[in-house]
């Protein structure tokens, strides 16, 4: 049995490694069934998307710019074009099947599968039809190439910043208050993110440099907090810091929104709303606070914030941010688990297991869909897109079925 198992285990790599191998080939010519996924699997995806990348605590605009990146490259060949579009819209966006994508299908398509805002959809159909009319189907079937990790993402992102550079999207706007994500941390290097205002800061700026260790020791002293506080935040030098000077100071120098800067101060002030050396001597001790804990204590707070209030998802720049922070930069963190269900890994984990025996996603048709999309998701992920069509599926999924029935003569 021993050897059973050691063979079976060496089996498997051989899979992987054939796989692996497959998905270095490039070749395509067959598109992937779209209409033949069954509308159990299609719900079932999109409700693993909403749970984990486009609703709630896990939506972020990165993840709504990202899901609909891997939607787009409907046969996972890295580049978009007609094909791709003739496979999805059809089925996906013209809801009444008359050959024309109209703005009301378009707004909902996206609002409820990517999570956009309304408004920022609204704005994009005007980018496409500058008339308004419906788009026909058959003349989206002929839009030629574009690569999906260049040309066709910077597309995607110039539409939202030339929305976001609107009116006052950028600080009302939920798609805009995630996009110093998208354009300072995941996306810099796209033309469109020229286009954004580099002295918005991200949330992870924002934390790094809210206290100063001024002779460079590590520490935050006490002294030091002290000349802080009474220099920078006692305007009218009355001997407290109140909330209002507190909270001026961090909207104003930090960009730290007033929600998150008011939790703060509670903390600090102890109720009375006058912050002095008293309360700093008995917050911090004697030998100071090392400056490294600062912006583990700050995130911590930022989530307690938005968990305390979760409309503030929607309406809080901060809050916006949270997750995409946390899971990037504060994966230890204890509060940052909050996030733990977030994210295209868990959106990966969700499909996958749509395929088991009593899923929604188990007959054939619906698991090669389920995989192609493990793909697209993957080609979001990783550093450069990987072309891996539907042959070299259907090549990985008759070895792996080889590899089940292998495993029951086995017993394995
Ligand atoms: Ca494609
Ligand atoms: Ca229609
Ligand atoms: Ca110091
Ligand atoms: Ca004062």
């Amino acid at each position: 049995m021993v050897v059973d198992k050691l063979f079976m285990m060496q089996m498997s790599v051989v899979v992987l490694l054939i796989c692996f191998v497959a998905g270095a080939r490039c070749d395509f010519n067959v598109l992937p069934p779209q209409d033949a996924i069954s509308d159990e699997c299609v719900v079932a995806m999109e409700t693993c998307a909403a749970k984990h990348v486009t609703t709630g605590r896990c939506k972020t605009t990165m993840g709504s710019l990202q899901l609909n990146l891997i939607r787009v490259d409907v046969d996972n060949n890295c580049q978009v074009n007609g094909s791709d579009f003739a496979a999805e819209v059809p089925r996906f966006y013209d809801i009444d099947n008359d050959g024309e994508l109209c703005r009301n299908e378009w707004i909902a398509r996206r609002t409820r599968y990517f999570g956009f805002s309304t408004t920022l959809t609204d704005f994009e159909f005007n980018d496409f039809s500058q008339s308004g009319a419906c788009l026909k189907t058959s003349d989206l079937a002929l839009i030629p190439d574009m690569d999906l990790r260049s040309v066709y993402s910077n597309n995607a992102v110039v539409r939202l910043i030339n929305f976001c550079n609107q009116g006052d999207n950028m600080k009302t706007n939920r798609d805009c208050l995630g996009l110093p994500t998208i354009c300072k941390e995941k996306r810099p290097e796209l033309d469109a993110c020229r286009q954004f205002d580099p002295s918005i800061k991200t949330l992870k700026q924002k934390i790094d440099v809210v206290f100063i260790d001024v002779d460079g020791d590590g520490l935050v002293s006490q002294q030091e907090l002290d000349n802080d506080f009474t220099t920078n935040y006692d305007t009218d030098r009355d001997g407290c810091v109140t909330q209002v000077e507190w909270t001026g100071r961090w909207e104003a120098v930090f960009g730290i929104s007033g929600e998150v800067a008011t939790y703060v101060y509670v903390f600090f002030d102890g109720g009375n709303n006058c912050l002095n050396r008293t309360d700093i001597d008995l917050i911090v001790p004697p030998t100071g606070i090392p400056t490294t804990m600062f912006p583990d204590i700050l995130i911590t707070d930022v989530v307690t914030v938005c968990e305390k209030k979760p409309d503030l998802y929607e309406t809080n720049a901060d809050c916006a941010q949270a997750v995409d922070t946390c899971l990037t930069y504060f994966p230890e963190n204890e509060a940052c688990s909050a996030y733990a269900q977030c994210g295209l890994n868990r959106y990966t984990e969700c499909i996958s297991g749509l395929t088991s025996l009593w899923g929604d996603c188990c007959s054939k048709t619906d698991s090669i869909e389920v995989e192609l999309e493990g793909r697209r998701v993957r080609n979001q992920v990783a550093p450069a897109c990987e072309p891996y069509t539907i042959e070299d599926i259907m090549a990985c999924l008759n070895l792996q079925n080889f590899f089940r029935k292998m495993s029951g003569w086995f017993g394995y």
